[in-house]
């Protein structure tokens, strides 16, 4: 639906790296509608809740130092095939198997350093906001909405 949300997050890579406009941009480009916003330095305990599906894979103490190796950028966009979509364009976990054109397929290499993340069901969308953003998103008419919408 043209209200369905979805969880973005660029990790301590994509901050570092420079890449916060360029994410944002393909998202504000393609006609979603930013719904909320922060730059948070996450804790192990916050990122373990987040990444909670996760636990036991090997790689799991790993992927939690590096997420909060820096402050990461949490977002909400909103608009049509919001959380499938959002995952075509972050592209696929390994970046060598993302496709060019997307943001993992145009600008990392590595699973571990993949510089993005999105949810990956509405379900999982929603608890992922609630996480994230306990005080809610924010709600404004876009202008752009009939354009971009029949
Ligand atoms: P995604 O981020 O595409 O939803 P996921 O939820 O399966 O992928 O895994 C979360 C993150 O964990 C992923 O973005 C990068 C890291 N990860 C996944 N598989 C990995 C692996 N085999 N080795 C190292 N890191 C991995
Ligand atoms: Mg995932």
């Amino acid at each position: 639906s043209v209200t369905e949300r979805t969880y973005i997050m660029i990790k301590p890579d994509g901050v570092q790296r420079s890449l916060v406009g360029k994410i944002i941009a393909r998202f504000e480009e393609r006609g979603y509608k930013l719904i909320a916003l922060k730059l948070v330095q996450a804790t192990e305990e916050h990122l373990e809740k987040h990444y909670a599906d996760l636990k036991g894979k090997a790689f799991f103490p790993g992927l939690i130092k590096y997420m909060a190796s820096g402050p990461v950028v949490g977002m909400v966009w909103e608009g049509l095939d919001a959380v499938k979509t959002g995952r075509v364009m972050l592209g696929a976990t390994n970046p060598l198997a993302s496709s060019v054109g997307s943001i993992r397929g145009d600008f990392c290499l590595a699973v571990g350093r993949n510089i993005c993340h999105g949810s990956d069901s509405v379900e999982n969308a929603e608890k992922e906001i609630k996480l994230w953003f306990p005080e809610g998103t924010v709600q404004y008419t876009s202008a752009l909405e009939s354009w971009v919408f029949e």
